[in-house]
């Protein structure tokens, strides 16, 4: 496949500011006529090329006339035009039907919806598919009343009628001019949720969540997420809502979690429908952040766009930071960040160090969908809110005004939100756009000495060679940072120190005794952080640090340096047990601490993950971490028996609400029971049971049955298959709860997992045409170290084996499966082979994907 390089990018040919759409609507033959108003741009001479993707024109007019003058170019349409304005008229027919991809228009449980972003709509009609084509859409749609009742565009009703024959037709139309990935359209027998928002300059909107008939009552959750995002865009960024109606659609068939069309947001339905019974507290946070999340686009993303799919991050790495703040806002601050960073640590931190490691603003790309990436989206959050920690709060808002003044209806670059950031706030950002161009995490060295009355911390940064990039510049890094005085307890005020140069020392006076470093507080720099630091001064800082973050990650490095030390055999069996009793004793402090709230709590309470230990470590053995670490939480569990059956019982007894309070007893007692189901299993069983058996909401119902689902132990087994057909039993028939029957069962840490999920991909209820059900069964699976990592490979076999099925089906979906095996190079060579060797297998596969055969032959580079 061709390779597209940001460096060739070159101002559109022609403009098309204004097109018209009719849809003669059918599931399996929608016929589409689009007029396009075609303007010749300045010093523009060539021949106006359309994009396509599996459609033939069917008739093409200029001007009203049959035209000739016009030939395929590949997959585009290209018209040879003699004047400056046209209008050009091209017909086309889709099967939405056989549309399995997702992407363009389809059609799910019987409706029609479509997904353009990034290049869906040259699926629907030929058009100039680009970011930086920005139109006026009118759009007719036509179809039987019976089977889609409901029919939505974007932007404002305009008419609406129907046919003696049955059929019916709406017109709408967009006011706002916006590039071709942000239309959107959907038919279907749908029902309606509303309510209303007044903007602060009292504008009244009306607000409809569209959903199958008899799920309109979970859908109370989103329409609060809805107004509480509105008004805090408002009154944190200043932004209004510019339409008069704000619709948002859930369907069950979508590759992503949702999609920010202007004014017709879609939405995976399960990131829509929710209720005590049937989602988790997760599930009611993840609600939340997607429904703000798209929110926030209209106008990170809608009203100011990107100009090409290189600037991706400037409207979804924006976004997400706005998203992460709005949370934060909504809940608990540090519980918040402790989430966030985890995610980016599991999720990005290997992107970054693995085959596919790419700057937040990539520099070539032959499919854009493989670059919806952590790195895009949460490296990107975390780019910008280094710029919100350098600026401060009230100068960063100066700079997000201007970028929005700005920048209001155009498609812009990483470099214009930069630049406006930089004269709005104030900031010298040169030597900072090195994060939009350098790939990697950066590694900082902090040391830490005393002499006399000062403290001296020298620090070093690294950048690791990256695909492509074998060198790489020093970065700006602002790191939150506190001595603190060990007598004392206490710090004298956190300072920023920005780290700019390969190696800088800074002095504090005052010290004349070696303070305890607390460094990166907040996680003010997405690096990592390497200091030999004693045991000690771990356990001081995850007692003391009055920043919430760094006391999590206080904790969390006094484990993974105990796991890491164990995996590599350093540890003396002295060093084992004082390591051991530090790590149980700051859990015993946790727990007794009556000062913590119980949702951080359980933060303080987690474990560090399997994929962030073999981080650590160059060539990793997967099973020997997960002997490890299962050995940690087995000693937690036997140390600390009688503090986790008083946790549990504690922590029964608090009734079922959304408050944080019962939030937070919900999370510790499913957290109490992992550690009892390390250590004492039968009892860990017991104790489920009675947890799912009494459970009045999800979140203890899935927590008591992921335990059980991985308890080994022969005698659980009835109870365990007992609670696993009670769970599909009681919810046959609500897909995303059934989707977590799947998942539970794949990601579960019992010995036969292989097995159950070889067995689960012949259950009726499994297909691979629904995304959120094969990412249900198999990337939880994917996540389960000790399942895919299966000493004989036959992990890695399943992977590639469901990689080369899904591929015909859905390659966007496909190309997701193949980052796990493209760790290989971090994995001992044993396993790297197998891994490789399913590379290869699938490399050799004929007729791949463009994004399964680019993430392939990358990591096998
Ligand atoms: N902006 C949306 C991206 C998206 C997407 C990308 C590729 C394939 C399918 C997709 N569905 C939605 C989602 C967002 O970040 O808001
Ligand atoms: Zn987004």
């Amino acid at each position: 496949a061709p390779v597209i390089k940001r460096a060739d990018y070159r101002p559109p040919e022609w403009q098309v500011p204004e097109i018209a759409l009719d849809f003669a609507l059918s599931l399996t033959a929608t016929r589409v006529r689009a007029d396009l108003k075609v303007v010749r741009s300045d010093a523009a001479s060539g021949p106006l090329r359309l994009d396509g993707d599996g459609i033939t024109p069917g008739s093409v007019l200029v001007d009203g006339a049959a035209h000739n003058d016009w030939r395929m170019d590949d997959s585009q349409l290209v018209i040879d035009l003699p004047g400056n304005r046209h209008t050009v008229t091209i017909e086309t027919e889709i099967d939405p039907t056989a549309n399995t991809q997702l992407s363009g228009l389809y059609a799910s449980n019987g409706m029609l919806c479509t997904q353009c972003e990034a290049e869906g709509f040259r699926r629907i009609t030929f058009f100039p598919d680009r970011p930086d084509v920005l139109s006026v859409y009118s759009v007719r749609m036509a179809g039987d009343k019976a089977a889609f009742p409901v029919l939505l565009s974007n932007g404002n009703p305009v008419a609406s009628g129907e046919h003696s024959d049955g059929t019916h037709w709406a017109e709408w139309h967009d006011p706002w001019p916006k590039p071709s990935y942000l239309f959107a359209l959907v038919a279907g027998d749908l029902v309606a949720s509303r309510d209303t928002f007044t903007t602060r300059s009292g504008r009244k909107v009306d607000l409809a969540i569209y959903v199958r008939a008899g799920d309109e009552t979970r859908t109370g959750h989103a329409m609060k997420a809805l107004i509480d995002s509105m008004r805090w865009d408002e009154e944190v960024y200043g932004r209004e809502y510019d339409l008069d109606l704000f619709n948002i659609v859930a369907v069950a068939d979508f590759n992503a979690g949702a999609m920010e069309n202007k004014g017709l947001n879609v939405f995976n339905t399960r990131y829509i429908l929710a209720d005590p019974e049937t989602a988790t507290d997760g599930d009611y946070d993840a609600i939340e952040g997607v429904v703000a999340h798209e929110y926030f686009h209209n106008w990170s993303g809608n009203r100011v766009t990107c100009r090409d799919w290189f600037q991706l991050s400037l409207k979804e790495g924006f976004t997400v930071l706005r998203d992460q703040q709005f949370s934060a806002d909504m809940g608990s601050a540090p519980v918040k960040r402790i989430e966030d960073v985890r995610i980016l640590r599991a999720a990005q931190f290997p992107e970054d160090s693995g085959p596919l490691a790419h700057p937040i603003r990539p520099d070539a790309y032959q499919e854009i969908s493989n670059f919806y990436t952590a790195t895009v989206y949460n490296k990107g959050a975390e780019v910008i809110r280094m710029m919100t920690v350098l600026a401060g709060p009230e100068r960063f808002r100066a700079g997000t005004d201007l970028y929005f003044d700005r920048h209001d209806g155009e498609a812009a670059t990483c470099e214009d939100f930069v630049k406006a950031i930089e004269d709005g706030a104030g900031l010298d950002l040169k030597q900072f756009r090195r994060w939009y161009e350098q790939a990697g995490t950066p590694r900082v060295t902090a040391t830490l000495t005393q002499a006399g009355d000062t403290a001296t911390l020298t620090l070093s940064q690294t950048v690791p060679a990256t695909p492509g990039q074998p060198d790489k510049q020093p970065m700006v890094i602002p790191l939150r940072t506190a001595l603190f005085d060990r007598d004392t307890g206490k710090h004298a005020g956190e300072q920023l120190l920005v780290l700019t140069e390969a190696e800088q020392s800074f002095a504090f006076p005052g010290f004349t005794a070696l303070p305890v470093l607390s460094i990166n507080r907040g996680f003010s720099a997405p690096v990592a952080i390497d200091m030999a630091v004693a045991t000690a001064d771990l356990v001081f800082l995850a007692a003391h640090d009055d920043d919430p973050f760094a006391r999590y990650e206080a904790m969390q490095q006094l484990m993974v340096r105990h796991l890491v030390a164990a995996v590599s055999g350093e540890l003396t069996e002295a060093a084992r047990a004082e390591g051991l009793a530090a790590i149980r004793d700051v859990y015993a402090a946790v727990l007794a601490d009556g000062a913590l709230d119980d949702l951080m709590r359980g933060e303080l309470l987690i474990l560090p993950g399997e994929g962030y230990i073999a981080e650590q470590i160059a060539q990793a053995d997967p099973s020997s971490i997960h002997a490890e670490r299962e050995a940690l939480k087995r000693w937690l569990g036997s140390e600390l028996a009688a503090q986790w059956h008083a946790l549990h019982d504690r922590c029964t007894a608090v009734p079922y609400s959304l408050e944080a309070a019962a939030r937070g007893a919900r999370k510790l007692k499913t957290q109490a029971l992992v550690y009892l189901a390390a250590s004492d299993p039968a009892e860990a069983a017991r104790r489920a049971k009675a947890q799912y058996d009494s459970a009045d909401n999800m979140t203890d119902r899935q927590g008591a049955l992921m335990v059980l689902a991985g308890i080994g132990a022969a005698e659980c087994d009835e109870a365990r298959c007992a609670a696993l057909a009670d769970f599909h039993a009681r919810f046959a028939g609500n897909a995303l709860v059934i989707d977590k029957w799947f998942s539970i069962q794949a990601g579960a840490l019992h010995p036969d997992t292989l097995k159950h999920v070889t067995a689960l991909a012949d259950h009726p209820d499994f297909t691979m045409t629904n995304p959120n059900r094969v990412r249900a069964l198999y990337m939880a699976f994917a996540a389960n170290p000790q399942a895919f990592h299966a000493a004989d490979g036959a992990g890695y076999r399943m992977i590639a084996d469901l990689i080369l099925r899904l591929d015909p089906i859905n390659g966007n979906v496909a190309a997701r499966f193949v980052p796990p095996l493209g760790r290989w190079r971090r994995i001992e060579p044993t396993r790297a082979a197998l891994m490789r060797a399913e590379l290869e297998r699938i490399a050799a596969a004929p007729g791949l994907s463009r994004d399964v055969s680019e993430q392939v032959s990358k990591s096998l580079n």
